[in-house]
């Protein structure tokens, strides 16, 4: 069978590609969804991708992915990653790797960007390669 590997985006995210470019780039998410779909082809995976505005519904997906047998997850908790321990504590309690994504890099920008909760329990980090570094995150999917 396929595996699956769910793709999260947290709040905010459904108005990319409409303000800030210069920070996020001009793709809209579902520009990034169909570059993601082409990737995971070639990567003989499925994905599943979906955007919420709310953190306890982000919580219910993490455990639906290990519930479900989900390979890994890509995580762009937006900005959740710098507030949210219930997102922590859902990574920390789920079988499959999280992998956290970021359009910007968090790092060089406002102190209160630094602290990324879900970093204390990601696999790994992708961020600052704009939409491509969800194409990056679903091959370290791959490998891990
Ligand atoms: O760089 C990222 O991917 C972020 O996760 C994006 C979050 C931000 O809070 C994180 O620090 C870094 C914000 C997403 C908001 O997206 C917008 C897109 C267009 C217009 C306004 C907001």
């Amino acid at each position: 069978m396929t595996d699956t590997v769910f793709v999260l985006n947290g709040p905010n995210l459904n108005l990319l590609g409409t303000r800030e470019p210069e920070i996020y780039g001009s793709d809209t998410l579902a520009d990034i969804e169909a570059m993601l779909e082409e990737k995971a082809r070639e990567l003989s995976l499925a994905i599943d991708f979906r955007q919420t505005n709310h953190e306890g519904v982000l919580v219910d997906w993490l455990h639906e992915a290990c519930r479900t047998g989900a390979k890994a997850v890509l995580l762009n908790a937006a900005a959740f990653t710098h507030t949210s321990i219930a997102l922590l504590d859902a990574i920390k309690a789920i079988e499959p790797p999280v992998i956290e994504v970021h359009l910007s890099d968090p790092a060089k920008r406002e102190p209160f960007r630094h602290l990324s909760y879900v970093s204390m329990a990601a696999a790994d980090c992708v961020q600052g390669l704009g939409a491509r570094g969800y194409a990056v995150a679903l091959e370290r999917a791959v490998q891990l």
